[in-house]
Parts: structure tokens; C-alpha cells; sequence
């Protein structure tokens, strides 16, 4: 049979080996992330695969990617069972619901894909067993239903065999360790612990057991030990609670001294002396308030929260990361200058609350409740399970300051018609009402916190009971302008002067292959991304009541809906998904870090340029200190004054590769920072040169794949190239069977033609078009934003070129799909020093997305 051909085979491969060392030895813990097999169907074979893992890699190439089950199993063989342990798994993830079964007897399941679980495995192993999980990433009565990110299906965070002897602290609470730290008293003068500790008798008997705490400085040095002694029947799950004596004028933990005392806590038999369970925590004394009108302050002094938001996708593993990647983003923020996270939208892995407590970065966490509160049976209290878990389990890190259970709660539902909407309304109000008090009597120690969308109606329905709004403000991006951001802030501190404020979302995408010197909202380019962040931050960093922010987003993070200009991707990441910084994150490194010089030459995303000789390129320096100089292959092109953390130099670039060398001195000290360019003269047609054109587009467009580079759109002047007429579009639509998708999502439409001088010759021109009549439906995250126009119907025109009709009652989807890519070239004479290329309309308005000339 299957199950003993596995079995066998296995038991050959590899003999996973439990060693238990001895009867006296306590907690013992390892993984079991290998040897796994995963299948999506009993149609389907099984394939090997190890923890971390993920299912939904799809997700990189599909809008529809997989939501269902997943199955699998290994065996597990343990040399030796001991009768007087106890025995269980831990899986630290499994998304979004998971079944697990020992011999095929279901000894436990759990809903969330974001929490760890325990399962006691004890009654159910034998030497060799077999452990079977069935995940399900598709089920609805489980948070999130409705977000922009993948939910990502699988085993994708480590599974953890655990054995302890049958006293031990308490495994059956919620995926937690049992043990609750917290500092009852902290201020300067002193600092006191208490420790409470669940501990669970699984003897026959009932027994003496005794807690100890011992408690050492930052230093290593220990300062108490604390204990209890209590008798406890078979069975039984006591709660010790010890109370430290006073700390006195204990190393407090900030983001600059980011102090942790040592608490090791035992479970001993005080009659052997025997010790059954130990457990080490880090915690560090701090404390913390919010304040209206006066912003953040920890330890009494006053802080500006400086964050970022966290997604936790990196391709091409998807969620599946090792600690070491977690811990690694951790670091990177820090480098930056971040005192502060937002774990976004979702618990994460505890090496990321590890790390935060060990650099000292401040962190809100959040359960996946967003966009819209659904009338599911069920759902509800999945979510405030979901919420206990996540606090339980990361209450010991000192670093988390918030919890949050609801992001943009209210995107969608106002738009849902009246009744349903009323509805809605009450399922929210009430929803948040439960979890807001779940929250409090779980960890009254912390700040209660929500996000909210652009709009009051959070206020108006009474959302804002949590004691921190978090704000996610989009201005200048989906909705407004830019200084609409400021307004909003300064409108709504005027009429919730005592509601703390976080600006809890801010962002605008950006795609390396855009650039323009004109950059807008929606545009994608570099550059229009940093003229946004600098007009934000400076107001964020400027007013007393802001208690500070998180950028949307770290990274470039995985959204199998998205469509954009990178489909699948959410861009508004400051480092690529890879973790490579783009330029702007300079910008906050030089706004950030005071305590060090920052020097960058912002131009890594365009390395690569093209341009008209002896016309002047702007080259932008981030950088904190008052004045920088900037050298071209050696010369220096002069010194410019630093405004808002940057500066911008308009130079000639020499053709070729030039180095860029930019310094400056700080503390008598001098920085510096070089990089290369690449300067390219416009396109020669005459030569031979390709000249292609963003028709429809501000910006250049850099194919990664040619490296041939599109220029942006432009009038007709005489001598050169342009249009004559026509109206520029844009659209956020996916354009399928292409990897240049951003030169179809512009173009020119209504009465245009186009007049491109040059020699006479023979040419080949190439014309790119994609219908986008029938838009794609948008991520709910859009706002409309760019609602795709409204064409009457069908498309049809002719297509000219030097004069002669090359498409006759043509459209682009004729034979193939909307929004999918044209590309057509034409073998044409010219016989008159110029190219013209034009089109008449047969029915609707006629279109085009790009031309390319080269001459024979
Ligand atoms: C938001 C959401 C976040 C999205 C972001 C965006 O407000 O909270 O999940 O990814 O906007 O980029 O649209
Ligand atoms: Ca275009």
C-alpha cells in the first residue's frame, strides 16, 4: 500500500531520530521542516518538499492563483518514547487553517495563517508515525477575506517537535509559551518584573512544583531570583504569579539603548531538586504614551515613530523565508533609521519581534481584519481567537507598543448600497467594540490602534474608541494633490485635538524601467515617488502632534490582483522585493540618521539615460549635511546648499559612462559617495539609430528586456519628431503577452497622426497598441483611480503611413483578446525627408501606443 511503500522507503532514506537523552532531561526542541510531501489533490503525486513552503508561487504569474487545500505529511520516526513525557508540535504557520492528524487520528486544527499552534501529540505517537497536515487558504470565515496581498497558502514558517516532562509550563494556551512578563512598576528610579507563569501537571500524582525567576542586568549579572511553591493536582494548570523586588534605576530599553535583562525561568521539583522546564525571555523596561496635542513619548522623552510598514514576501520563495531573511529586514530598517514598525497587515514571524527587541525598533501589530466585515457565520470569532493568539504570543517583546485589529475597515462599504451598508455598519461597530475589549483584558499595557482610510466616517460611527488612530493617507497619489495631505492632518487634529494620530499608510508606486522629469501620480516613475515622500516627510517630521508614521511600503511586495505597471506587484516599496534600496530610501536614511554623515548620489534607478547632448540632466544628491560638491570624471562641477535633505545638480554628461563622484564634509570628516552613468546622445535615424517613442506618455520607459529606451511624448517641432494633434490616456490595466506593458498602458487618442523627419530611405516601422476598451475590474485599493475611460463600444480605424494605407478598417483586437499587446512593423518607403503616420476613424476614436523607426 502506499502509506507502508512511503514508509518504507523512508525509514531507509533518512531514520529522523528524537534522541532523548535521558529521564532528567527537560525541554528538548528541534524542527521538523524536513521531509515533507505536498499535494494539492489525491489527483495529483506527491512532491518532496521542506519546510518553509508555500504553495501559491502561482501567485507570480496569476491574478487567480490557487485557494484551496493543500496536504501534507512525513513520518516521523522516534527511537525511543518515554512514558513519563509529554510530547508536541508546534507549527508556527500554516495558512489559512490547518488539520493535522498522527496515524491518521486528527489530534488537532486551528484557523488563522498567521499564528503559531500547539497540538499534544503525546496519546497518539508510536516510534514510527505518520504525521499528516491539510492546510486551506481558501476559507472564508477566516481573516483576511479581502486585502491587497496574496494569501499565500501552506506550511510556510518552521514546525517544531517538542518534548518536555510531565510538569512543564502550560503548552494548551493558544500557541503561546505560557509565561507573561510584565513590568508593574518602571520609571527611572526603579523597575519591578512580575512573571506569570502557567504551569500544567500531566503526572498521576499530584506534586510540589516550584517557579523560579532569576533575573540578570544587560551586563550578565544576576540581580534576583524570584519563587513560588505550590502543590498541584494530576492535571491541574496553575497560574504562579511572581513579583520581582525593585530594580533600582534599571538600564532602561529605547531604540538608542535597547536594554534586555535576562529572565530565565525554571519549573523545579524543590524535593530532587530536579529541574523539569526552563524558559528564557528577554524584556526590557520601558514605558510609553500617546498623546494629542504633544505626539509619542517613550521613557518620558519625546519621539518621533519613524517607520516603516513590513510585508513579508520575498520572491521567489514567496512566504517561505528563513529566520535569517526576516531577521535581515529587521537590520535594513534599522541601518535606515527606523525606530519604528508596523507589521503589516499581519502577525509575522517572532524573529522579526526578536530582532525589534534587540535593535530597538518600536512595533504595532495587527490581525488581517480589512476592507470589509463580512456576514459570515464564524467569523467573527475567528478573529478575536486570532487577536488573543497574537497577543499572547508576542507578549513577552518589549518592543510592541500597539495591537490593531482593523485596517481601512470601511474601504468598500459605504459603496454597497443602503441597507446592506446599515447593516455592515452595525457588524463593524460591534465587531470592533468586542475586540477592542478582548484587547484590554488580554494587555491593558498597551496602546489599542486602528487604521483608517480617507474618510471621517470612522470618526462619525464611533471607530475611533481605539486609543490611537493610525491614518492611511494617500493624497497626491489615489485622490487630491499632494498638499491636500498637510489639510487633511491639520482638519482632523482640529476636530479630534486629543486623538492621537500615526500616519499609518503613506505611499506612491514606482517601477525602475519609468522616468521622468515631469513625474505625476500614477505615472510609475522614479521620479514622481520622491517628490512625494519629500513633501510628506518633512511635514510628518514638523508637527508636534503627528506622533509619526509608517511608510507604505518596505518593499515591493507580491499582489496577485494588481495590475499596474508591474502586474502582481505593489511598487510603492522604498527597496525592491529583492531588498535592494531604491534611491529615495536615502532620502529617510538622510532624514533619519542624524548621527551619521549621508551622502548618496540618487541616481542608481537611472543609471541608464538618454538625452540630447549638451542639454542639461538633473542628477539628485541625498544627503544630511549642509553642502555637497559634485565631480564628473574628475572635475568638479561645484558645491550646492542641502534644503529638505537633498539637492539637485543640472549638468552636461559627456556620451558614454561617466563617474559621478559627490562629497561632503561633516565633523571635519569628508564623505563621499561615486557611481557610474551611462549617457546615450537621442537616436540618430539617419545613422541607423532606433528611434522609439512612449506614445501617450510623460515618461521614458527602459525595456529590461532590449534595454532600448522609449522617449517620452512630444509635440512636432520642425527637424524633429512629434504629434500633431490627439489626446494623451492612461490606463492601471494588465496588458497580457507582453513584458513592456507600461509603453501600452499610454497612449494618444482622437484626431492624431504623428511626423517623424528623415532622410529618405527605406524604414521599418513597428506600431504597438493594446485595446483597453473593457477595462479589468480594479483592486477595491484603486478608489477609481484612472477609472479606465469609457470607449463607445468597438474601435475600428485605418492606419496610414508616408501615404499609403497599411491597416484598412483595422482594430487591435481583431483576432485577439482586449488588453493584450499589438505589435505590428511595416517595411515603408519614404519618399519626402519625413515619416508621417496617421489614422482615420472608422467608428470610435483611433489609438496608438507606441512607434518605432528604424531606417534599412
Ligand atoms: C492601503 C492598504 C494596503 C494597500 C495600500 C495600497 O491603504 O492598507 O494594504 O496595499 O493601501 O498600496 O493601496
Ligand atoms: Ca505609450
Amino acid at each position: 500500500m502506499q502509506y507502508k511503500v512511503l514508509f518504507k522507503r523512508c525509514l531507509l532514506a533518512i531514520v529522523v531520530m528524537f534522541v532523548v537523552t535521558s529521564l532528567q532531561a527537560q525541554r528538548e526542541m528541534k524542527t521538523i521542516n524536513d521531509n515533507w510531501e505536498f499535494r494539492k489533490s489525491i489527483d495529483e503525486s506527491w512532491e518532496s518538499v521542506n519546510l518553509p513552503h508555500t504553495f501559491n508561487i502561482d501567485a507570480y504569474q496569476q491574478r487567480n492563483y490557487y485557494q484551496g487545500k493543500g496536504f501534507y505529511r512525513r513520518t516521523l520516526v522516534l527511537p525511543e518514547i518515554v512514558a513519563e513525557r509529554r510530547y508536541y508540535m508546534k507549527i508556527d504557520a500554516a495558512s489559512k487553517a490547518a488539520n493535522i492528524r498522527v496515524n491518521g487520528k486528527e489530534v488537532g486544527s486551528h484557523v488563522g495563517g498567521y499564528t503559531a499552534c500547539i497540538v499534544d501529540i503525546t496519546e497518539y505517537i508510536r516510534k514510527e508515525n505518520l504525521i499528516e497536515i491539510t492546510v486551506d487558504n481558501g476559507r472564508k470565515d477566516i481573516t483576511p477575506i479581502s486585502a491587497d496581498f496574496t494569501f499565500w497558502g501552506g506550511i510556510y514558517r518552521d514546525v517544531w517537535l517538542i518534548s518536555t516532562p510531565k510538569q512543564h509550563f502550560n503548552m494548551s494556551n493558544m500557541g503561546s509559551d505560557g509565561i507573561f512578563i510584565s513590568t508593574p512598576v518602571v520609571n527611572e528610579k526603579r523597575g519591578v518584573l512580575k512573571v506569570k507563569c502557567e504551569v500544567t501537571n500531566d503526572s498521576h500524582e499530584s506534586s510540589i512544583l516550584e517557579v523560579r525567576s532569576a533575573i540578570y542586568s544587560p551586563q550578565g549579572k544576576l540581580l534576583q531570583t524570584i519563587k513560588q511553591k505550590q502543590k498541584l493536582k494530576s492535571g491541574e494548570t496553575y497560574i504562579f504569579e511572581n513579583t520581582s523586588g525593585a530594580i533600582e534605576s534599571p538600564d532602561l530599553w529605547s531604540p538608542e539603548t535597547p536594554s534586555l535583562y535576562l529572565v530565565k525561568t525554571t519549573l523545579v521539583d524543590p524535593k530532587s531538586g530536579k529541574l523539569l522546564d526552563e524558559k528564557n525571555h528577554k524584556v526590557g523596561f520601558r514605558w510609553f504614551t500617546f498623546d494629542g496635542s504633544k505626539g509619542f513619548f517613550l521613557n518620558g522623552k519625546s519621539y518621533k515613530l519613524r517607520g516603516l510598514n513590513r510585508h513579508q514576501d520575498q520572491a521567489p520563495a514567496g512566504v517561505a523565508l528563513d529566520d535569517e531573511a526576516h531577521r535581515r529586514d529587521i537590520f535594513l530598517m534599522k541601518e535606515l533609521g527606523c525606530n519604528f514598525i508596523r507589521i503589516s497587515h499581519f502577525p509575522q514571524d517572532d524573529a522579526i519581534l526578536e530582532m525589534c527587541d534587540e535593535l530597538g525598533l518600536l512595533a504595532w501589530e495587527e490581525i488581517p481584519i480589512i476592507n470589509i466585515v463580512p456576514n459570515t457565520p464564524g467569523y467573527d470569532d475567528n478573529c478575536e481567537y486570532n487577536l488573543r493568539e497574537m497577543i499572547r504570543q508576542h507578549y513577552n517583546h518589549s518592543s510592541v507598543i500597539t495591537w490593531g485589529y482593523m485596517n481601512e475597515i470601511l474601504l468598500t462599504a459605504p459603496s454597497i448600497g443602503k441597507p446592506e451598508w446599515l447593516a455592515c455598519k452595525e457588524r463593524t461597530v460591534n465587531l470592533a467594540q468586542r475586540l477592542e475589549a478582548v484587547l484590554k483584558e488580554e494587555d491593558p499595557g498597551r496602546a489599542s490602534v486602528m487604521a483608517f482610510n480617507m474618510t471621517n466616517l470612522y470618526n462619525e460611527i464611533g471607530l475611533n474608541l481605539v486609543d490611537v488612530v493610525g491614518w492611511n493617507l494617500y493624497h497626491g497619489w489615489y485622490v487630491d494633490k499632494l498638499k491636500d495631505f498637510n489639510a487633511w492632518c491639520e482638519d482632523q487634529h482640529r476636530r479630534y485635538p486629543d486623538q492621537p494620530m500615526i500616519i499609518s499608510e503613506w505611499g506612491a508606486g514606482s517601477d525602475k524601467r519609468l522616468h521622468s522629469t515631469q513625474g505625476r501620480a500614477f505615472d510609475f516613475s522614479i521620479e514622481y515617488q520622491q517628490t512625494y515622500i519629500e513633501h510628506y516627510l518633512p511635514f510628518i517630521e514638523n508637527t508636534e502632534w503627528i506622533s509619526g508614521c509608517a511608510y507604505w511600503n518596505f518593499i515591493d511586495f507580491n499582489v496577485a490582483a494588481r495590475q499596474e505597471s508591474m502586474p502582481r506587484v505593489n511598487n510603492k516599496g522604498l527597496a525592491y522585493n529583492n531588498r535592494i534600496w531604491k534611491d529615495v530610501a536615502y532620502y529617510f536614511k538622510a532624514m533619519w540618521r542624524k548621527d551619521i554623515p549621508v551622502i548618496r548620489i540618487a541616481s542608481r534607478d537611472w543609471e541608464m539615460r538618454t538625452g540630447e547632448i549638451n542639454k542639461p540632466q538633473s542628477i539628485k544628491i541625498y544627503s544630511n549635511m549642509p553642502e555637497v560638491e559634485l565631480f564628473i570624471n574628475g572635475q568638479s562641477i561645484g558645491c550646492q546648499k542641502i534644503a529638505n535633505c537633498h539637492t539637485v545638480f543640472n549638468v552636461i554628461l559627456p556620451e558614454g559612462i561617466s563617474v559621478l563622484m559627490a562629497q561632503g564634509i561633516k565633523n571635519g570628516k569628508t564623505v563621499q559617495d561615486a557611481m557610474t552613468i551611462q549617457f546615450k546622445s537621442l537616436p540618430n535615424i539617419a545613422e541607423g539609430d532606433e528611434l522609439a517613442i512612449n506614445v501617450g506618455s510623460n515618461c521614458y520607459f527602459t525595456s529590461d528586456i532590449s534595454n532600448l529606451t522609449w522617449l517620452p511624448d512630444q509635440p512636432y517641432t520642425a527637424g524633429g519628431w512629434g504629434y500633431i494633434g490627439g489626446k494623451a490616456h492612461s490606463t492601471t490595466s494588465e496588458i497580457y503577452n507582453t513584458l513592456d506593458g507600461p509603453i501600452y498602458q499610454t497612449w494618444r487618442e482622437g484626431n492624431w497622426s504623428y511626423k517623424i523627419d528623415a532622410p529618405i530611405g527605406e524604414y521599418e516601422i513597428e506600431l504597438l497598441i493594446a485595446d483597453v476598451t473593457k477595462p479589468a475590474a480594479q483592486l477595491a485599493n484603486l478608489l477609481n483611480k484612472n477609472k479606465e475611460e469609457k470607449h463607445s463600444g468597438e474601435t475600428r480605424f485605418h492606419i496610414s503611413i508616408c501615404g499609403k494605407q497599411v491597416e484598412t478598417n483595422f482594430s487591435p483586437i481583431d483576432g485577439g483578446k482586449h488588453r493584450t499587446a499589438f505589435k505590428r512593423r511595416y517595411i515603408i518607403r519614404n519618399e519626402h525627408d519625413h515619416i508621417v503616420i496617421s489614422a482615420g476613424a472608422v467608428k470610435g476614436e483611433p489609438f496608438l501606443a507606441g512607434i518605432k523607426v528604424r531606417k534599412l
